[in-house]
């Protein structure tokens, strides 16, 4: 029978049941959560702008639908996230300011630029396609509040892959001009989808803790990997190549091989330095004083 809140929590953990807002639990396993739960909902939202930027450029009334129902979604799921993380105790105004001055982080991907109409397909196809596979993961995290949060998101994100990967399919077997749109798009997007899974596990600075609690149930590398072997077989199957020289099936492993990323370029993006990071940021500083007054409004 435990006694002490440690051994409550403990116990829980051990026997996979979910830890809850108001179970005790340790410092340090709320604030690792607080920390990822709200630079996931920072994600989600900021991952909102390189999509954005093509909705009025959409080639078809129906393409606009769809990209605008998408978008809307990723709002959504950053709500979801910033709600699960507010049951931590730490307020909506704090993790806004948190990011806002660089404290806390987004994911790497959304510093790059969308170029293209072929970028949308990639984004969908590729950056949600990657998603998914480390929160289907999530969904069986041990925090309560962000498991269910994850249940309903990776639903959506499965519309999101399919309807990026369609866009694809389709330039991919158009003329050779949008054939070579949507090759060039791969070509740009296929790496930093790859470092969304976060540093090799020998590189990662959380992940014995996030293992410990069972946060994370599967590691960086593990997922990637499984994002790979996804992606390369539906790649052949639209006619496109994977831009990796060194890419070969491991007959043996029953996987697929690639070149070792750049985690330079990875570190300088994850620190402020990439080719959009500060666009990204003041476009959120300026629409967000934009809204303060239905924010004050909203107090009344
Ligand atoms: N970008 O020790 P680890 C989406 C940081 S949602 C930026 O391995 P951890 C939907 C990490 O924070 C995409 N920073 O860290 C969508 C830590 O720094 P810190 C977002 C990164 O937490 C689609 C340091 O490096 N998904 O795309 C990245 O164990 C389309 C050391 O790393 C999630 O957030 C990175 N890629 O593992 C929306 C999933 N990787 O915090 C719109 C939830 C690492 O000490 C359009 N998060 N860092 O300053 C996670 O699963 C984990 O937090 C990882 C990192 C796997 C991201």
């Amino acid at each position: 029978m435990p006694t002490t809140t440690t051994d409550i929590f403990t116990e829980k953990i051990e026997r996979d049941l979910a830890i809850e807002p108001r179970d005790p639990m340790p410092e340090e396993y709320r604030r690792h959560l607080m920390r990822q739960i709200s630079q996931h909902a920072h994600s989600e939202v900021i991952g909102m702008q390189p999509e954005g930027n093509w909705i009025t450029r959409a080639p078809s009334l129906r393409a606009k639908m769809i990209l605008l129902a998408k978008i809307q979604d990723e709002g959504g799921h950053g709500l979801y996230l910033y709600s699960a993380a507010e049951t931590l105790g730490i307020s909506r105004e704090e993790m806004i300011e948190q990011l806002q001055t660089g404290k806390a982080r987004y994911s790497s991907v959304f510093n790059y630029p969308a170029l293209t109409w072929a970028d949308i397909g990639a984004i969908g196809w590729l950056v949600d396609g990657a998603a998914i596979v480390n929160q289907v993961m999530l969904q069986r995290t041990s925090y309560g509040p962000y498991a269910r949060a994850m249940v309903r998101i990776c639903k959506e994100e499965s519309f999101h892959q399919r309807q990026g990967y369609e866009i694809m399919a389709k330039m991919a077997a158009g003329t050779p001009e949008q054939h070579e749109m949507a090759q060039d798009a791969l070509n740009r997007w296929w790496a930093p989808a790859l470092m969304m899974f976060g540093p090799s596990d020998a590189e990662s600075l959380h992940s014995k803790a996030a293992f410990q609690w069972k946060i994370k149930r599967e590691s960086n590398d593990a997922l990637r990997q499984k994002f790979i072997d996804k992606t390369v077989q539906q790649t052949e199957v639209i006619g496109l190549k994977v831009p990796d020289p060194n890419l070969r099936f491991n007959a043996e492993t029953g996987h697929y091989e690639t070149s070792p990323l750049n985690w330079d370029e990875f570190h300088r993006v994850i620190n402020g330095d990439g080719p959009c990071n500060r666009q990204r940021l003041e476009h959120h500083r300026k629409f967000h004083e934009e809204g303060r007054w239905v924010r004050e409004a909203c107090q009344c």
